[in-house]
């Protein structure tokens, strides 16, 4: 497609930052979605007919159907590190491609890992509720007793880039021995600077105190924690998902924290999520987040960006910063 004749059209899918759609605007013709409306499938895919481009947030599922029905698109810049909302192998097929938002949300994302698992073994949320409503009227000796974090073993499913940033808090921070179970080993000077062993599956699983996840959202990873995974922890552990929803089996997990067969949870992402799992809305030891980890205005402004320059650079040499596949 040749550009002299016409801007590129693109649809941005999702209300983003005003300045960096204005860049967008500047360059192509854009419709946008600015007053954040969440689109059904079908929408999604009438609004992307004629379309050149496409902005999306890791909500908007490109699936082989959405592309057939597209044949005019040719790039999808995600606002998100994760992209299991894109059908790669289809995208590719079609020629479409894809990029992610990489690197500029793993700081923000691991120092919420951090938070929300401190807040989890601290019970910073149950003991909140428990102010807010009225009931604290005495101090006790065992009072929302939690596990400490210092010293503790921290374990880690999917040693990416942010779990090595998790990895590097618990090590050097808080003098935590990290373990981690990841599909390939890191090099041994990675694992050094996060201080962290290799270890398999069942080990992370018995020997961590607070395991936290962090591995991508695929078939392979499906309900990588479920009832039987539950049973191998320890009762005093934690768990921790800031990765994705389906990465654990929910209901499985109410049953395990109601059980007390683990100490706590805490969850930033949900199976189905917005909606959450009804069981876990009732147990007490969970502290629960709406997919907040990258929310600091800083980096959602930089993943942002991110998406927005893949989209520029596309349109402008064919070049793109961040892809996730490789088209022939
Ligand atoms: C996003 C995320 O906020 O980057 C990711 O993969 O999960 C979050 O940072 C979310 O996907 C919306 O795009």
């Amino acid at each position: 497609m040749n550009y002299t004749d016409r801007k590129p059209r693109i649809l941005v899918s999702r209300a983003i930052f005003p300045d960096v759609l204005a860049q967008l605007e500047a360059v192509f013709e854009v419709e946008h979605n600015q007053a954040d409306a969440v689109w059904s499938p079908r929408e999604l895919t009438e609004r992307l007919q004629g379309k050149d481009g496409a902005l999306t947030t890791g909500g908007e599922r490109i699936s082989a159907e959405l592309l057939q029905a597209c044949p005019g698109l040719k790039i999808c810049a995600n606002m998100a590190v994760g992209f299991n909302n894109f059908d790669v192998p289809a995208m590719t097929a079609a020629g479409v491609q894809g990029t992610n938002a990489p690197d500029v949300l793993t700081e923000t994302t691991a120092d919420f890992g951090f938070a929300l698992m401190m807040a989890t073994a601290r019970r910073v949320a149950e003991s909140e509720h428990f102010l807010r409503a009225g009931q604290w009227t005495r101090w006790s000796y065992d009072m929302f007793c939690g596990s400490d974090i210092h010293g503790a073993t921290l374990g880690i499913l999917g040693m990416g880039r942010i779990g090595q940033a998790i990895a590097r808090r618990g090590f050097h921070g808080f003098g935590m021995p990290v373990i981690y179970h990841n599909r390939s080993r890191l090099d041994p000077a990675t694992e050094a600077t996060c201080g962290a062993r290799y270890v398999d599956k069942d080990t992370l699983l018995t020997q961590a105190d607070h395991l936290v996840l962090v591995v991508p959202y695929s078939a392979a990873s499906h309900h990588a924690i479920g009832a039987a995974e539950l049973a191998r922890m320890k009762p005093t552990a934690t768990l921790t998902n800031i990765a994705r929803g389906g990465i654990v089996d929910d209901a499985a997990l109410a049953a395990a924290l109601r059980n007390r067969q683990i100490a706590a949870a805490g969850l930033d992402v949900f199976e189905g999520e917005p909606q959450v799992h009804p069981d876990l809305l009732t147990v007490p030891n969970v502290v629960l987040t709406p997919h907040i980890a990258s929310a600091t205005l800083a980096t959602r402004r930089a993943m942002a960006q991110l998406a927005a320059d893949n989209l520029l650079r596309f349109f402008g040499d064919g070049s793109v910063l961040t892809p996730v596949n490789t088209l022939a």
